[in-house]
């Protein structure tokens, strides 16, 4: 059974004008279409066609396997870290958690911030849970915390083709917006609950 692109949590315009219909419609209609083109391609007629795309991510070799199914991984959390409207502040037992790793919400927010300007190159900045506590853990290319045994609670893809039609190379613009108008902070406490 080929592994298949997840329909987006919300309609193509739904995030605009934060981001665009016309960079949702590359990131998520090529970008990410192509991650699973190309996953189904490398998969089919190997002992792997049948796997999940949990299953190809934690157990494939580095190279262009581990990067398509990381890559599809990836997207498909990304599209739910965002919703019309997020952003605001967590509560509950997220928030308390939130505050215990990282002294407060605020300084998440620039911690988190800080890490996702400064990930040099392509890459991803998530967080996550570690040991007791949560972490802040910046991914190059496809690398994903799947393959760490961490457990991703949020992530913001920091690939310049996330952000380059909307805010060229003000990848700081993009992160804030972000953080301020887009957080999912419901899928974030979801994941933490699960
Ligand atoms: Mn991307």
């Amino acid at each position: 059974m080929a592994i298949e692109l997840p329909p987006l949590p919300y309609a193509d315009d739904a995030l605009a004008p934060h981001i665009s219909e016309r960079t949702i419609s590359f990131h998520y209609g090529k970008h990410h279409a192509a991650y699973v083109k190309n996953l189904n391609g490398l998969i089919e007629g190997t002992d792997q066609a049948d796997a999940s795309l949990v299953d190809i991510v934690t157990s494939a070799a580095p190279g262009g396997l581990f990067n398509n199914a990381a890559q599809v991984w990836n997207h498909t959390f990304y599209w739910n870290c965002m919703t019309p409207g997020g952003g605001g502040d967590p509560s509950g037992d997220l928030a308390a958690a939130i505050e215990s790793s990282f002294g407060s919400i605020d300084s998440f927010k620039e911690q988190f911030k800080a890490d996702s300007v400064g990930n040099f190159g392509s890459g991803w900045t998530w967080l996550v849970r570690e040991g007791d506590g949560l972490a802040i853990v910046k991914t190059d290319d496809a690398d994903t915390p799947l393959a760490h045994g961490q457990q991703a609670l949020l992530t913001i893809d920091v690939w310049e083709h996330a952000y380059y039609l909307d805010y060229q190379n003000a990848r700081p613009a993009y992160v804030d917006t972000f953080i301020e108008s887009l957080l999912n902070w419901e899928f974030v406490a979801q994941n933490f609950a699960g």
